[in-house]
Parts: structure tokens; sequence; C-alpha cells
């Protein structure tokens, strides 16, 4: 019963120990003209990315509620799980609901505003086996991985260091883990992408942001986020020597891929 409710409460909300959202965590960082420049992920982003992401990610619920699933079906014992950009720790926290007690997860992102805003939504849990850092993943040193996460991360990281990045994660995987990667995409065929970032702007929109808002989001992300087909993702992966590579989720220009070592 217990287990059920808490399953219930992560499907409704994936930031479930977080307080209800009211007006103060709205996002509306580009809902007034502005000189837009590059986006960061700073303390201004941290107070309203519950919002934010939900707004603007489709199935970003869905997909964290799964990651649950597949950490509880792919953790190891004595293994390690990591979510690489955690933010608030969605994914983290979620694996954690999931796995048993013996097995360590460990959180990392680069925005000392992010990891601030996360350890205060854990202050009240036990943190026995969560490590959250406040690192560079490119640094993060990976060993009995079981279950690794990169939801929506890959995309920030340089294009040139994707590959070792890749790399060095599966070098430090068991025999048997998952990678879970969720990516925006770019499509070859420019009619196909373009319909799907149309789509997406309608789903932004449906969410209530604005044309204002979306233009200006999307200018900030210019060089920030940088997209990359679906074959370049699966050749990375297959180069890295993962086994199996496929796609459990999509909608429009939003992926997440498995890949079993
Ligand atoms: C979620 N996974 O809620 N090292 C560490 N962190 C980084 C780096 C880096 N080099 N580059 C970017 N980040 C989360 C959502 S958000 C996606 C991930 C989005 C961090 C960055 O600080 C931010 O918190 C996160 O990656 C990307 O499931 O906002 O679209």
């Amino acid at each position: 019963m217990t287990a059920n409710v808490s399953r219930r409460a992560l499907l409704l909300s994936p930031f479930p120990n977080l307080p209800p959202m009211n007006k103060k965590h709205t996002d509306l960082l580009y809902a007034s003209p502005q000189k837009v420049s590059g986006f960061i992920f700073d303390d201004k982003v941290a107070a309203v990315f519950p919002d934010m992401i939900q707004r603007s990610v489709p199935g970003y619920g869905t997909i964290i509620h799964m990651i649950g699933q597949l950490a509880s079906r792919y953790a190891q014992a004595n293994s390690q799980c990591y979510d690489l950009g955690c933010s608030l720790g969605a994914a983290a926290m979620v694996m954690r609901e999931q796995i048993d007690a013996g097995v360590k997860v460990i959180a990392v992102d680069n925005s000392e505003d992010m990891i601030a805003r996360c350890r205060q939504s854990l202050k009240d849990l036990s943190k026995s086996n969560l490590d959250l850092r406040c690192e560079d993943i490119l640094s993060t040193e990976i060993s009995r991985g079981s279950v690794v996460v990169l939801n929506f991360t890959l995309q920030f990281i340089a294009p040139a260091k994707r590959q070792s990045l890749i790399a060095k994660i599966f070098k430090g995987m068991l025999p048997g883990g998952i990678l879970v990667l969720s990516e925006k995409l770019a499509f070859d065929n420019n009619h196909h992408n373009e319909l799907m970032v149309e789509l997406h702007h309608y789903f932004k929109r449906s969410n209530g942001y604005s044309d204002l808002e979306i233009a200006q989001k999307r200018a900030a992300l210019e060089n920030v986020l940088i997209p990359e087909t679906l074959d370049t993702h699966q050749k990375r992966l297959i180069d890295a020597g993962f086994k199996h590579v496929d796609l459990w989720f999509q909608c429009f220009n939003f992926v997440s891929m498995i890949a079993i070592k």
C-alpha cells in the first residue's frame, strides 16, 4: 500500500519532495523583452527548474518515472548508479526509491545553485546511499556502474568531448549495466526537423509559454544546447562498445535511449 502511494506520488510529480509549486516557482525568465545572453544554470533557473522542465520537455515526468523502473530492473548488488547532470536530482531520487539499500546513487552537477537547491530538498531524507557532488561530469570517475543516467545532459557537453565521455562511462560500467541517454534531437531531413520544432513549440504554447518566451529561450540556447541526430548518438554508443542500443521513448524531437553493456 505504501509502495503504491509512493509510486503514484512519483507518477504525478517527478519532484515529490519539493513543496507544491506557486507563483514564485513559475518560469517567467523570458516573459519580458530582454537582451538575451547564453543560457546558464544559475539560481534563477534552479528556482523555477521543476516548472520549466515539465512545461518544456515533453514526456519528462514519464521518463523520470520509468528511470525508476529501469533502475529496479538493472541495478546490481554492490554496484553504483549515477545521475550525471542531476539538476535537482529527480532521476537520482526515483532510482533511490527503487533500489536496494546496498546500492549507492551518485548524483553530479557542475551548477552550484542546482546542487545547493538539490541538497536542501533532500535535507529531511536519510542520505546514507546518496552521494551528491558538485563537479564537472567530464572529471567524474565512474566505477561499478550498473545504471548510468544522462537525462538531457549530454546535449550541453561540447560535441568534441562527447565520445570520450561516453567511452569513460562504458569503461566504468559492469557487464549487463545500462546507460539511459535522453536527448533533444536534430533530424537530417529539413522538413521533418522543422515539423518537430513546430510541434515542440506548440507543446510549449499549450503549456502557457508565449511566442516571445519561446523565441527568447530558443536564442539563449543557441550554441549552448547542441542537438545531434539519432544516428550520431547510436553510432557513438556502438563505437564505445555498447552491445545493444535502442530507443525506448520518443515525443517529437525528445528521445530517450537505453544502451546495454
Ligand atoms: C533531470 N538530468 O532533471 N557537468 C555537470 N553537470 C553539467 C555539465 C557538466 N559538464 N553541463 C551541464 N550540466 C536532469 C535535467 S538539465 C537539462 C538535466 C535541461 C548540468 C546543468 O547544470 C543542468 O543542471 C543539467 O546538466 C542539464 O533529469 O535543463 O534541459
